[in-house]
């Protein structure tokens, strides 16, 4: 599996996936397909710009998939659009990228025999109820809520097909929160270190009751790393550390890293259709691949994030002012 094409690695999880490829083995021939599209960042890969070949394009392209998936092993597709909020403004590119991406994707890999994994996400169960132990496992039936969550579960259904009817050599994996490095500021923890940085106050939807779990994103990928090598074919892989909090306690952390009240935070309008609670029981990745999370202490892992943001206002204040603005109009 040296040949290796990496969709979306110019986003947050590939570009940190990237990264990651490139240290861990020093031989990998690597392919990076991004359509840059306001989430990705070609900045993103200046650290391994002389290790990858970084191309431009959409994976709904079939003429480019084709091409590139012709000359690599394996496929790694993180490419989606990836914002619940951005979703259920407006649909349409998520149908285009997460199905019909996708799609076009599991087309080329069936013409051409290649291994293929598939990132996705939690939300495709929908959610729990706040006040129980309850857990997703790889059997819970899929119920997505969010335009976002139905397309990523369109996508895990397709492949699943391409598996099943095609012969196709997939692995799916389906990960919890993550946070670190390179994070777009639309998302939870980004944005609220990012309004404390710009004098701002942390916004919490609803009454910030809701609950995620947060995983580091070099865990996640370690466990993707983990599934390329030894996951069994055309089964799929619950990711998540653990370590739940509602999203209350995680500005409150953020604030008191920040050397600031914890209540200085404000509630606004809540997310139309707000997952309560995810969770996800990792019980198979564990037992099967060997894999534990080596960020276990999350308000350390979290304080080296807020410094990533501290020390990189150039990377992030470009995308503040538009996010922010879009915020606004939703009233959030
Ligand atoms: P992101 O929004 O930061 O990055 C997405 C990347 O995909 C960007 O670089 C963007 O330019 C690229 N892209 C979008 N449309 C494209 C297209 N049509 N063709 C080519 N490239 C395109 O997303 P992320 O947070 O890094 O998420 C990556 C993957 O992980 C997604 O599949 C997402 O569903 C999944 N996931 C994310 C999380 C999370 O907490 N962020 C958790 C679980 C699963
Ligand atoms: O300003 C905010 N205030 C707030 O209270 C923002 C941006 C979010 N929230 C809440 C909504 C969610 O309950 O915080 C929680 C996390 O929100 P997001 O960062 O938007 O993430 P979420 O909707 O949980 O989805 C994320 O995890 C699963 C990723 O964006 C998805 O790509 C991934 O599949």
């Amino acid at each position: 599996m040296r040949r290796m094409l990496v969709t979306g690695g110019a986003g947050f999880i590939g570009a940190n996936f990237v990264h990651d490829t490139v240290r861990r083995d020093p031989d990998v021939e690597l392919t990076v397909l991004d359509k840059l599209t306001y989430a990705g960042n070609r900045r993103n890969l200046d650290p391994v710009s002389e290790r990858i070949t970084f191309v431009h394009g959409d994976i709904c392209d079939a003429d480019l998939v084709d091409d590139l998936v012709r000359g690599i092993d394996l496929v790694v597709h993180f490419a989606a659009e990836s914002h619940v909020d951005n979703s259920l403004n407006d649909p349409s590119p998520f149908i285009q990228t997460n199905i019909v991406g996708t799609f076009t994707l599991l087309e080329a890999v069936r013409r051409h025999e290649k291994r293929f994994h598939h990132i996705s996400t939690d939300e495709v169960f929908g959610d729990l109820p706040l006040d129980s132990e309850d857990q997703f496992t790889e059997r819970t039936p899929y119920d997505p809520s969010s335009p976002y969550s139905a397309s990523k579960a369109s996508s895990d259904m397709l492949v699943r097909a391409w598996v099943r009817s095609y012969g196709v050599a997939a692995t799916l994996s389906n990960c919890a929160n993550n946070y670190g490095p390179y994070q777009h500021v639309e998302k939870l923890i980004p944005r609220q270190i990012t309004n404390i940085l710009v004098g701002d106050k942390p916004k919490l939807y609803g009454t910030g009751e809701n609950v995620r779990e947060w995983t580091h994103v070099d865990d996640h990928n370690d466990a993707v790393h983990r599934i390329i090598a030894d996951g069994r074919i055309g089964e799929t892989y619950l990711i998540g550390s653990g370590d739940e909090r509602s999203n209350r306690q995680i500005v409150e952390k953020i604030l008191t890293l920040m050397d600031l009240p914890a209540d200085d935070y404000l509630l606004v309008d809540d997310r139309p259709g707000h997952d309560l609670r995810y969770s996800n029981d990792s019980t198979k990745l564990r037992t099967e691949l060997g894999w534990t999370p080596k960020y276990p202490d999350f308000d350390t892992a979290l304080a080296a994030t807020i410094d990533w943001y501290r020390t990189n206002p150039t990377w992030w204040k470009p995308q503040k002012t538009p996010t922010e603005a879009s915020y606004k109009l939703l009233g959030r």
